[in-house]
């Protein structure tokens, strides 16, 4: 893992903040990208090893090709990249639910990590090795109600993998793609629009993973020998079996 090259979006906050910190331990060098250039300088302050930082949206098309096809000649060999930004906006029906809530969701989950990983693929090719890591979601395993559009967004997320490995097939690229369900983050407070009691009861009694918990995971989808690739990992809490069926303490 010394020295490697490792790109994670979204790490200003939850996995990827978590991602960053468990690689840096492990030697990595990390390119770290976010809205928030306060947040990622935080971040890199707390870094055992050197950071590059990046601020874009993956949302803004121009911007992530801007910032990941020029990068600095010691970054430019990347061997890992992680896809963790992301979020869920709203929690209602198709009926009722704001189309910005959709527009962010799909243009961040689905456009967004397309952008990221297409501006990175040239050189992986070139290299003929590398390996990116998609953040799915059990939203995109399974379907759940008012989550129509969230769980469209990482379906997409399991079906653009599933591509990707086939195209880099030759290429010598690994893809793979890690499911996680509940993660004690702020997703749910994002996803509530800021309503912190709505947000703690989804947590309540389940023991909900941590971040470290699926950038652990993450680190060992990284760490198997070459000739192996974990392809598609779902990672739940023990509580939980899945989107709908949970064994909450009371
Ligand atoms: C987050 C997991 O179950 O809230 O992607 O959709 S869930």
């Amino acid at each position: 893992m010394k020295d490697k090259i490792i790109v994670v979006t979204g790490a200003s906050s939850g996995i990827g903040w978590a991602t960053a910190e468990v690689f840096s331990q492990h030697g990595a060098k990390l390119i770290l990208c976010g809205r928030r250039k306060e947040k990622l300088e935080l971040l890199a302050s707390k870094l055992k090893t050197k950071s590059l930082l990046l601020t874009y949206d993956v949302r803004d098309r121009r911007a992530v090709f801007e910032a990941l096809e020029n990068l600095p000649k010691e970054w430019e060999n990347v061997d890992v990249l992680i896809n963790n930004a992301g979020n869920a906006h709203g929690f209602d029906p198709v009926q009722t639910a704001s189309l910005e809530d959709w527009d962010a969701m799909i243009d961040g989950n689905v456009k967004g990590l397309m952008y990221v990983t297409k501006a990175l693929l040239p050189q992986m090719i070139k290299a003929k090795k590398g390996h990116i890591i998609n953040l799915g979601s059990i939203a995109g395993k399974e379907v759940y109600p008012n989550g129509s559009v969230y769980c469209s967004s990482k379906f997409a997320v399991d079906a653009f993998t599933q591509g990707l490995r086939l195209d880099l097939n030759k290429d010598g690229i690994k893809v793979g793609a890690i499911h996680p369900g509940l993660v004690k983050t702020e997703f749910s407070k994002v996803r509530f629009k800021g309503d912190g009691d709505r947000a703690n009861k989804v947590y309540a009694g389940i023991e909900a993973l941590s971040a470290q918990d699926v950038a652990n995971v993450i680190l060992y989808m990284v760490q198997v020998p070459s000739c192996v690739n974990v392809a598609d990992l779902v990672l739940l809490p023990t509580r939980q079996a899945n989107a709908y069926v949970s064994n909450r303490k009371s």
